[in-house]
């Protein structure tokens, strides 16, 4: 984004014409920063807690002396590893490296493994392909079939829906692939909507009949694929009439599909990350994305595999260096705290028990599985420092909340999910308040701890804006990248290819695409074809105790939980609902507007119910984003547990009822 400012003041955000990707611009949540730099919501000043509940304002070197004497006390107590250090994922920046680091320089820590959001496809893909990488962003408007599988970009990633429709103009098919009908769907010719959960099936069906028809891709499987023959002999029991069993969806719609993944070409696939949120989804990424091997739809312009890119990843800081490792001691860090089991984890954790929890650019009470334990372990605890700039769920429960900056307000580059561009966020407004950021926060409170300043200076940046620039400058250096190029404008990061795999290599154990993988047996213990099994709380054989799948996606109008308590964007979204069939609500006695109960043993939330006529039997949807503070968070009803691989969080094996509020 481009913004403007007038006399110190943001007046306006337009769109920077650099980024080929985003060449619209900020959405609304972009715009509405606008409201939330300058929120009544923003906190000012660091925030005690007072005895009889509430916050009060105190100084800066009151906060200090308070953190360091409560850090001395629980790493007398306990260790080091005493102390909890969570980040989540508020802002991805080069600078997020600051906290890892000081808590180093602090003699150690305990932190998390895994990550909430999507390690279990990106982990999928490496055992398939070696690599996350993919063809850049524009290259979809080339592709004469798209599979949008489990992604709503439409509202989650709505740049990439102006390349779908270049590529509908060229006369592509457009398939969705979701148990909801969305904004994505509105645009497609097919929208096919399994059971959740039960993707895995519907591809390894979709394999036997691309096979069955012989219309494999011969060549490119003999040059490119390991595990071929075992595979197409895997998924002969997967008959469309099995397939239609398991999954729900018609045998003509899966013969269809099967028609034109095997004849269209080049074909897409952009898979999203909503689906990996089951027990069983990383078998079910690894089927998908074996479609596209068989048909040789790899490599090649319009063709290809959408998942995530993390060309711009290559500062070991900016995609968190701890993330998805198993659970082991990274020098004198101790990373045993899996995100997905945050409160039951943070619980379990013994020698020595976790007294001290320092939580920045997340809030877990709300986006992490399983509220009513992480708010457990987090009451739990002597002393807790929360850094955000309003008060979260999670900074309510904290004893100390610091101001944070916001992205207008520190120079940071910033890399992406998505396209290949690193970009500079440059510092274009003061902090208001007494709003200090991170690595100011770090420093002040090593220098209050007694670290030696020259041990703070190795890590942390100067105070002043060009010492931050040149400490950018120092980790971009490695790269060949200066600050005046970014200043320009967005910079494509180094191996960002345009066409990902063109070279035909791939770096797996074989060096061909894995449709076997010897380490997802070895490294987490699943079979070494994709499989197919139900996950552990599913409703798709009708086994499980409560008749619901609750699924909890993203919404167009918030970040999880930002963005939803600033007005522009109340007027859109009103606050949480829950939304459900109209055969559901029926056998149910239930009408639009009635205030309903969804529970299950882990816990209830009262939401009134909106009909939702394009949602299939059995699932009900909730986003997720709201907090307790305004009408309860759906993580009240989830259960902390990974999936198959990448110590994801499971947030859709997830099954509830629902009835009409007493
Ligand atoms: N049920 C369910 N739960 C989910 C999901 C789901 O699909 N279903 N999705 C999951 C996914 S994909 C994700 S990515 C996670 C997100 O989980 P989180 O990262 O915990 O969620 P956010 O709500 O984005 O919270 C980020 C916080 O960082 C703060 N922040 C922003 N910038 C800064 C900064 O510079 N410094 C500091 N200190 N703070 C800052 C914001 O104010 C905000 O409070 O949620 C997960 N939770
Ligand atoms: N506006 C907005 N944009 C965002 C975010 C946001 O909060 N708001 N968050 C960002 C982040 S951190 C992330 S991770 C991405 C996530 O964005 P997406 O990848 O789009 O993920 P979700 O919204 O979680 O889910 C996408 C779709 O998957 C469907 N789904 C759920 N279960 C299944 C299943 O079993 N099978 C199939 N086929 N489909 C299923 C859901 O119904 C939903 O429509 O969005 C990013 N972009
Ligand atoms: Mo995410």
């Amino acid at each position: 984004m481009k913004v403007r400012v007038e006399e110190g003041r943001l007046v306006s955000i337009d769109p920077h014409p650099g980024n080929r990707a985003t060449p619209e611009g900020p959405c609304l949540k972009g715009l509405s920063y606008l409201e939330r730099v300058y929120s009544p919501e923003r906190i000012l000043h660091p925030l005690r807690r007072k005895p009889d509940g509430g916050f009060e304002r105190i100084q800066w070197d009151d906060a200090f002396d308070l953190m360091a004497e409560r850090l001395t006390k629980a790493k007398a107590k306990g260790g080091p590893q005493s102390v909890l250090y969570y980040a989540g994922s508020g802002t991805k920046g080069l600078l997020n490296g600051c906290g890892l680091a000081f808590w180093r320089l602090f003699g150690g820590c305990t932190t998390t493994y895994g990550d909430l959001c999507w390690p279990t496809g990106l982990e999928a893909t490496r055992l398939t392909l070696g690599d996350n990488r993919a063809n850049a962003p524009w290259d979809l408007a080339h592709a004469r079939l798209i599979v949008m599988w489990g992604k709503n970009a439409a509202e989650t990633n709505l740049h990439q829906m102006r390349f779908v429709e270049q590529a509908l103009e060229r006369g592509a098919t457009f398939i969705v692939i979701d148990p909801r009908r969305t904004q994505t769907s509105e645009r497609a010719h097919l929208l096919v909507q399994p059971k959740p959960g039960t993707d895995g099936a519907l591809a390894l069906g979709l394999a036997h009949l691309i096979i069955q028809e012989g219309l494999v891709d011969r060549d490119f499987i003999e040059a490119h694929v390991h595990g071929y023959e075992a595979f197409a002999r895997s998924v002969e029991p997967w008959t469309p009439d099995r397939t239609e069993a398991v999954t729900d969806v018609p045998a003509v719609y899966i013969r269809r599909l099967a028609e034109d993944l095997g004849r269209v070409k080049p074909a897409t696939i952009c898979v999203g990350f909503g689906m990996q949120r089951y027990t069983n989804s990383g078998q079910t990424i690894r089927a998908i994305l074996a479609l596209l091997a068989i048909t040789g739809n790899i490599g090649k312009p319009g063709a290809g595999w959408i998942y995530a890119n993390l060309a711009t990843q290559i500062f070991g800081s900016v995609k968190d260096p701890l993330d998805c490792y198993p659970p082991e001691e990274q020098g004198a860090v101790r990373v045993s705290v899996s995100v997905a089991r945050l409160g039951r984890d943070m619980l379990a954790q013994r020698n020595p028990e976790l007294s001290f929890a320092w939580v920045e650019r997340g809030n877990p009470v709300s986006q992490n599985p399983e509220t009513s334990k992480v708010l457990e372990a987090f009451r739990r605890l002597d002393f807790r420092v929360v850094v955000d700039e309003r008060l979260t769920d999670t900074a309510r429960e904290a004893d100390l909340v610091l101001p944070s900056k916001s992205l207008f307000e520190q120079s940071d580059v910033i890399g992406a999910y998505w396209h290949g561009y690193l970009q500079l966020r440059q510092k274009v407004i003061q902090p208001p308040g007494e709003v200090k950021p991170e690595s100011e926060i770090y420093r002040g409170l090593g220098l209050r701890l007694g670290m030696p300043q020259t041990e703070l200076d190795a890590i942390l940046p100067g105070v002043e804006d060009d010492a931050v620039e040149a400490w950018l400058q120092s980790r971009l250096d490695p790269f060949g990248i200066t600050l005046d190029q970014l200043r320009e404008g967005p910079v494509t990061a180094p191996g960002m290819e345009e066409i990902a795999f063109a070279d035909g290599v791939f770096p797996t154990p074989s060096g061909k695409i894995e449709l076997v993988s010897e380490e997802a047996v070895t490294r987490w213990n699943v079979d070494a074809l994709p499989s197919y099994r139900e996950p552990g709380e599913s409703t798709a054989s009708g086994r499980a105790k409560y008749p619901l799948q609750l699924l909890s996606p993203n919404t167009k109008n918030g970040i999880h939980s930002q963005f939803l308590t600033l007005q522009v964007i109340r007027q859109f979204e009103a606050g949480p609902m829950l939304f459900m069939g109209p055969e559901d609500a029926a056998t149910r006695g239930l009408r639009a507007g009635d205030d309903v109960r969804v529970f299950n043993d882990r816990g209830e939330l009262r939401l009134p119910l909106k009909i939702d006529f394009g949602l299939r039997a059995g699932v009900v949807i909730a986003v997720n984003g709201w907090e307790l503070q305004n009408g309860g968070t759906v993580n009240l009803l989830s259960e902390g547990r990974e999936t198959d691989m990448g110590h994801g969080a499971a947030f859709h094996d997830n099954v509830v009822n629902v009835e009409k509020s007493r």
